[in-house]
């Protein structure tokens, strides 16, 4: 049976009190997360806005063990404490890193990259807010073609780095693309990673108002109109088989990239290029 909002266990493990800026969609996927992760869980969280948020020393946000890592090695921080649960006999523990889509793909590739080749019993969960927002919201892979960002003011002139199908290529256990947008697919495939014997990848777009310049009560609708119109696929790679977990309705890129201030030099020209590349990717007649 499908999993509904009842369903959901009423404590929140992290999100009262954190020190993010109102409407941070990088907040939402921690307590969104959380639902399904629960409270037998451990979390290594590398520099980023959620090391920062989630408190230091005595107070932290998260009511779960919470370790503040270097930039370069959460991935290898997490597989430390999986390897010393199982020196304890420890089983019933979810090992967890939480990074940034740079802490993710760009400078803690390295220990992300071998961690999955270990097959290491943990999830990496990559929020992307799609810049460098901690340190004020430069460039990085992670970063779409065109949009502003605080260190290429007229626009990224390269594509983003497509994380999920590199990861996938590490034929580990379960990847899969989520959205603060759509909390129950979100939390079912933290459940199912929770269950996996391996390594598992989740890679959640979490807008960040300040970095795209929007709103701060529009980050959830802009996550949703990045899946709904087909820029952010929400799909899984459960045991190698591919499965799309939402059916977009294909709304017009354009009313995703407009009214977002990062996107304000995008021309026409720009906008049907884009579509044309989802059109594609969907099957859709051009
Ligand atoms: C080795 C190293 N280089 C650079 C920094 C500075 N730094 C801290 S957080 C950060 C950006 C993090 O970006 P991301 O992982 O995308 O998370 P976000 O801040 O967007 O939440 C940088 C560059 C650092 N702490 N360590």
């Amino acid at each position: 049976m499908a999993l509904s909002i009842a369903d959901l266990p009423k404590e929140d493990l992290f999100g009262q009190g954190n020190a993010g800026c109102g409407g941070c969609g990088a907040a939402i996927a921690g307590r969104q997360a959380m639902k399904a992760l629960g409270s037998r869980t451990i979390i290594t969280i590398p520099a980023s806005c959620m090391a920062t948020m989630g408190g230091s020393n005595l107070k932290t946000t998260w009511q779960i063990p919470f370790y503040h890592t270097l930039f370069e090695i959460a991935p290898a921080v997490s597989s430390g404490i999986r390897a010393a649960l199982e020196a304890q006999g420890i089983e019933d523990v979810n090992v967890v890193s939480w990074a940034g889509d740079a802490g993710t793909a760009d400078i803690g590739f390295q220990s992300l990259t071998g961690a999955a080749e270990r097959n290491e019993h943990m999830i990496h969960v990559c929020y992307d807010n799609e810049m460098y927002m901690n340190t004020g919201g430069q460039t990085g892979s992670q970063t779409p073609m065109y949009a502003i960002t605080s260190n290429m003011t007229k626009g990224k002139t390269i594509k983003k780095k497509n994380m999920l199908a590199i990861m996938e290529a590490h034929e580990i256990d379960y990847v899969a693309s989520a959205s603060i947008a759509y909390p129950l697919d979100l939390i079912e495939k933290f459940r199912k990673a929770a269950k996996k014997p391996g390594f598992s990848y989740i890679h959640i777009l979490a807008p960040c108002h300040r970095g795209w310049k929007i709103p701060p009560e529009r980050t959830v609708e802009f996550a949703r109109l990045a899946v709904e119109s087909g820029l952010f696929e929400l799909y899984e790679v459960d045991e190698g088989k591919r499965t799309r977990t939402f059916e977009p309705p294909l709304i017009p890129v354009e009313d995703y990239v407009t009214h977002q201030g990062r996107f304000e030099n995008l021309t026409q020209e720009a906008i049907q290029g884009i579509q044309a590349t989802v059109n594609r990717h969907y099957g859709r007649g051009e």
